[in-house]
């Protein structure tokens, strides 16, 4: 090397023999979405993210997919207490499910070794759910920062919640097969109503049981779960919370606004098992719209948000599944008006 050369010294930290440039900007981000997740080699011990407020709880998901390859997903807050922890081989992507402070947070989060001695930490990836903005910042200061370039990069963090499904009162008012079901018939039924044997925050969620006949012949089956009227205008997203049982049955939010126009999103089948956010996005996404005032706006004062859960022959007879904390977000046209 010649002495006009730049030389730039390499620290090689045990256990990570390998570099991996820094930013020279003052404050950074490792983006860690579903879409995009952090891919890293023998965890990590320290990085922070934001829990925007008006969240119960939130989820943050592993998958180490090499069998005998796990970790020990920590959360801590800024003091380093303990919040919650989850180890696992994530074999499969795994949830860790925490209680998030309703006010918003800036928290910790680590991969680390495994307790298990049979297992061993090595490659993984690790992503925030859907409900959280995907960054993971090097330092509590450029994780605040989050809430302010969140918006700027198309993650949402300004979610009005809706419903819940706490209390007495179920929030479900209107519960009806697509298809004609004879009066006669014991099946297809269902059984919807209010439970604590699941929720994504607080104690209740939204437990629906549906069953089928072998063989069901009728196609394009679906149960729809209306809401009664809930405050909203000018939605541009909702969010809510779907326990779900790897069934692959059709999913699809719909939302019918006061002009009786429909707006129908798509977010793909359930194909998870657990609490995972389903995101409808009415404003970007390619929707469907039909009837009412044909604006393509969701217009209030008030809306029925209608779940639609489908039934094809490939999916098992029975299902059970829960749904928890339904949000809304404004129209990012329309966000400012809003806040
Ligand atoms: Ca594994
Ligand atoms: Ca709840
Ligand atoms: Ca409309």
């Amino acid at each position: 090397m010649s002495d006009a050369s730049p030389l730039s010294l390499l620290r090689l930290e045990p256990g990570a023999n390998y570099a991996v440039p820094v930013p020279t900007a003052d404050t950074w981000w490792y983006i860690a979405t579903p879409e995009a997740p952090l891919n890293v080699v023998r965890g990590f011990d320290g990085l922070y993210f934001y829990v925007p407020p008006g969240l119960n709880a939130a989820t943050i998901f592993a998958h180490a997919f090499s069998t005998g390859e796990a970790g020990r997903l920590v959360i801590t807050d800024l003091e380093g207490a303990e919040i919650a922890s989850l180890e696992s081989d994530f074999n499969e992507p795994e949830a860790l499910l925490f209680q998030a402070p309703p006010e918003g947070a800036l928290l910790r989060l680590s991969l680390v070794a495994p307790e298990n001695p049979g297992w061993s930490l090595d490659d993984a990836a690790v992503w925030l759910g859907p409900e959280l903005p995907g960054l993971l910042a090097p330092t509590p200061e450029a994780a605040a920062e989050v809430e302010r370039i969140a918006p700027q990069i198309g993650i949402e963090t300004n979610w009005t919640p809706l419903v819940d499904f706490e209390g007495v009162d179920n929030p479900i008012g209107t519960i009806q097969w697509a298809k004609l079901v004879p009066e006669d018939a014991t099946l297809p039924s269902y059984d919807v109503a209010l439970s604590d044997e699941q929720a994504f925050g607080g104690e209740q969620s939204l437990r629906v049981e549906i069953r089928f006949p072998e063989a069901y012949a009728e196609t394009g089956q679906q149960l729809k779960l209306f809401t009664l009227p809930v405050p909203g205008d000018g939605i541009g997203k909702v969010r809510l919370f779907l326990y779900g049982d790897g069934s692959g049955r059709g999913l699809r939010v719909r939302v019918r606004d006061a002009s009786q126009e429909q707006h129908y999103f798509d977010p793909g089948p359930i194909n998870w098992v657990g609490w995972k956010a389903v995101l409808a996005d009415f404003e970007h996404a390619s929707t469907a719209v039909s009837g009412g005032d044909e604006n393509k706006r969701i217009d209030g004062p008030t809306v029925n948000v209608v779940l639609e859960i489908g039934h094809a022959r490939s999916n098992p007879v029975q299902s059970v599944l829960y749904v928890d904390d339904i949000a809304i977000s404004p129209r990012s046209d329309e966000a400012g008006e809003a806040r």
